[in-house]
């Protein structure tokens, strides 16, 4: 059985996640979601999710393509996150392409291409314009 593992913060779910997650999901046979807590989104982005990690935990879970899904508390902690959960491969979308590619000693590690022309950044100026 072929154990995948990503990453994200997933705030105000969107088509590029789903895409991301499904094509993650097609690599292999159970697939682990690592969300980014509230935390290290406030530390590394300097803003705040829309959602709360608990709201967006239990949004990721529900999707019919996610097997298991923790709470991501450092982004430093991949290593660590991917023996825990013995992941075979690390996938991400390729803005991050080349950045965890250190992990390639542990498991195979897959950037896939990003879906154009959406993203949450995006999503709250849209909605923002709207009101
Ligand atoms: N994604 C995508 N297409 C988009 C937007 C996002 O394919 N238009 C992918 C990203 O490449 C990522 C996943 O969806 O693989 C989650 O995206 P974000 O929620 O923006 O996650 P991010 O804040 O980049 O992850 O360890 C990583 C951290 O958890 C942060």
């Amino acid at each position: 059985m072929k154990r995948i593992i990503t990453f994200g913060t997933y705030d105000l779910l969107h088509i590029g996640h789903i895409r991301l997650l499904k094509r993650a999901a097609a690599l292999g046979d159970h697939l682990i979601v690592g969300v980014s807590s509230d935390e290290l989104n406030i530390s590394k982005k300097d803003r705040a999710p829309v959602y709360s990690t608990a709201d967006r935990v239990e949004i990721i879970k529900a999707l019919e393509c996610v097997d298991e899904v923790f709470v991501e508390e450092s982004l430093e902690k991949k290593g660590e996150y991917i023996q825990r959960f013995k992941a075979d491969a690390l996938v991400m979308g390729n803005d991050w392409e080349g950045k965890f590619d250190e992990y390639k000693p542990l498991c195979e590690v897959v950037y896939l291409e990003r879906t154009d022309g959406i993203s949450t950044t995006q999503l709250i100026g849209d909605i923002s314009e709207r009101l």
